[in-house]
């Protein structure tokens, strides 16, 4: 498949399935950390429908402490090797220029960078020197301190929204052809539960932008809060499902380009809905 039909619109939004290799992401860290684990998961993710593998070896939770380079890259090459070598469309979830170009090197065709250049700037010329795609996502500190940061003067949608156009600015300016660029708002990254919502609500706004719009909502806190108990406590992680699959209907019927998922099945279901009902 020639890069650019990556980008071309379906009747549903793409659905990404997640491989995390790491062994404290919040919610399924440490089970696909081997690379046998993490192979057999993604293929698991293709049988249910998966478009494409995002492939990450660094949790982005808040408080996760950094992995060495080495460690990050020891994680996902040997991955993505396999499943790319299966034909599967490969997501690379990495701020790191070094990891970026071995992915890309590997197979990968897409670059998710979490931080939109911002954590390492050279990233930004890793991509424009292949053919991968970029995925820069809305993002303002590393996981230790993200949600210090939750100030937004103009309001977090207008505000969320210029700081993705001056990521644009950064990337073409690095030579990544905008044609080449998907945009992501970034729930729950230096943003409260509420700012989720209103960035869920204010998504036109950024789709206003011109690029396709990539959405991680799967298993957040946000959606924990959301169906706490009487006393407070947010529904287990595992437990988030039914909301998430609300969440991803609405994310079709606001045309995004791609979902970011752990439960590729049930997203695949409920898209299976809404192509049935709207086409
Ligand atoms: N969320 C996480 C990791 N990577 N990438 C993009 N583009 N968008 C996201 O919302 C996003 C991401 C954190 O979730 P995880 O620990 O379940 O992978």
């Amino acid at each position: 498949m020639p890069v650019t039909d990556l980008l071309t619109p379906l009747t549903r939004p793409r659905v990404m399935g997640i491989v995390n290799v790491t062994p404290d992401s919040f919610s399924d860290g440490g089970r696909y950390l081997a690379t046998d684990d993490a192979v057999s998961h993604g293929r698991e993710l293709l049988a249910d429908g998966a478009d494409i593998l995002d492939i990450g070896g660094e949790s982005t939770r808040p408080g996760a402490t950094r992995p060495l380079v080495a460690d990050e890259l020891a994680r996902v090459v040997p991955v993505i090797e396999e499943l790319a070598a299966l034909g599967a469309v490969i997501s690379v979830d990495t701020m790191r220029s070094e990891v970026a170009g071995a992915a890309i090197r590997a197979g990968a065709r897409i670059v998710n960078d979490v931080s939109g250049g911002l954590a390492d700037p050279r990233i930004l010329r890793v991509v424009a020197d292949s053919e991968a795609y970029y995925a820069a996502m809305h993002w303002r500190a590393h996981g230790a301190t993200m949600q210090q940061f939750t100030d937004y003067p103009a309001g977090v949608v207008e505000t969320v929204r210029a700081e993705l156009e001056s990521r644009v600015e950064a990337a073409t300016r690095a030579g990544i052809a905008l044609e080449r660029i998907v945009l992501d708002p970034g729930l729950g990254f230096s943003k409260t539960a509420e700012q989720n919502w209103e960035l869920l609500r204010g998504l036109d706004r950024i789709a206003d932008l011109g690029r396709p719009i990539l959405i991680g909502a799967s298993r957040k806190a946000f959606l924990g809060a959301l169906l706490a108990d009487a006393e407070g406590r947010p529904r287990p992680v595992g437990e988030r499902e039914s909301a998430h699959t609300a969440v991803v209907v609405e994310l079709a019927r606001a045309g995004v380009w791609c979902t970011r998922v752990h439960d590729v099945r049930a997203t695949r279901d409920a898209f299976a809905v809404t192509e049935r009902m709207y086409g």
